[in-house]
């Protein structure tokens, strides 16, 4: 085992028990001294976890942790998503890591993740509000054998995923064409897909996703302030980002698999279990233009289609807003 799988495994045991773990226990699961623990407790207590140190009892782990990748690599053991994660306190966004990750070689399922963003990301040129120590910034690393045409479909997929997630959490989520997630109307979560690719065949997608957890709704800067939100304003009880990551880990894992093995048929079918347009209005921004009309589902390709004085339009990319 290496020093940093060594201190994964601290993590995991500290986690265990509610109470206290001896350091001869600690010891002998890594096959290390009890001096080597010591050093792997100083150097975990440096990155901000309170571990106390008890002579006669061993080591207990506070609440109140930071968001490491060693304690999410803990839980993760044997996902293929999180096969890697690569954290950062501070970058400009992790979907430019996670491109230069893959561009060197990364595998599939390897990711990044960021305390803060200065240059988070949104879709043609947009911002993600990124600020530190309470949100989740996260790019993965994806190589499916498709055309580029098929890798939108993926963006559905990581929708239904999240979606997924935020319900896990106890809350009522809605998709929003084609991929923000709301709750209550608001925009909780956003996702970016980049990818690199030649006309037939994908090189690489890296899929970012922000979502909001334990933002309060005054901290949003005042543009977003009234369109935003986050689950701790949602549930009343702080998220633990780290059992949070996990899930939305397992769930995108299990939903690129639905689509790579049996395509977009099923991802749509769970996307539209989340979408909450059908027959409202709806206004759709493009980039010079904006036209209104009632929301007449989507087709089976994802399009978004729109009802206007009798007439459906096919809409593949824009901006969707309720009316
Ligand atoms: C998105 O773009 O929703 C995609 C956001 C993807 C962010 C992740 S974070 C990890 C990874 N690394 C990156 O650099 N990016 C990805 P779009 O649909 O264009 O929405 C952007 C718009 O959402 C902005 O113009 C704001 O109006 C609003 N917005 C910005 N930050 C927000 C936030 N934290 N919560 C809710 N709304 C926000």
């Amino acid at each position: 085992m290496g020093e940093k799988e060594q201190e994964v495994e601290i993590i995991r045991l500290l986690k265990s028990g509610p109470g206290y773990t001896s350091g001869q226990l600690l010891s002998a699961s890594l096959g290390v001294s009890r001096t080597a623990v010591w050093k792997h407790i100083t150097a975990l207590r440096a990155m901000g976890y309170a571990i106390e140190a008890s002579p006669s009892k061993g080591y207990r782990l506070r609440e109140g942790r930071p968001f490491h990748g060693v304690e999410l690599q803990s839980v993760l053991a044997g996902q293929a998503f999180g096969c890697q994660v690569h954290f950062f306190d501070s970058t400009d966004s992790t979907n430019a890591r996670a491109f230069e990750l893959a561009r060197n070689g990364a595998p599939e399922g390897a990711v990044v993740i960021a305390e803060t963003q200065t240059k988070g990301k949104g879709r043609i040129g947009r911002k993600w509000e990124s600020p530190a120590g309470m949100n989740l910034y996260l790019s993965i690393i994806l190589r499916p054998s498709v055309a580029p045409q098929g890798a939108q479909g993926l963006t559905f997929a990581l929708a239904v995923a999240a979606a997924e997630a935020v319900l896990a959490s106890g809350l009522k989520p809605a998709v929003k064409w084609p991929n923000d997630i709301l709750i209550d109307g608001r925009k909780t979560a956003g996702i970016l897909l980049e990818m690199d690719s030649e006309p037939d065949r994908v090189h690489f997608v890296v899929a970012g996703i922000g979502v909001n957890l334990n933002i309060k709704q005054d901290m949003f800067p005042e543009y977003i302030r009234q369109t935003a939100t986050s689950l701790l304003e949602q549930t009343g009880s702080p998220v633990d980002r780290v059992a949070f990551t996990a899930n939305l880990l397992a769930s995108m894992e299990r939903w690129y698999g639905v689509y790579l093995s049996e395509g977009f048929v099923p991802v749509l079918e769970a996307w539209k279990g989340y979408f909450r347009s059908f027959g409202k209005p709806l206004k759709v921004t493009f980039f010079d233009h904006a036209i209104e009309g009632i929301c007449a589902g989507v087709d089976v390709d994802g399009a978004l289609l729109l009802e206007r004085g009798g007439r459906v339009e096919r809409i593949i990319s824009g901006d969707v807003e309720a009316l």
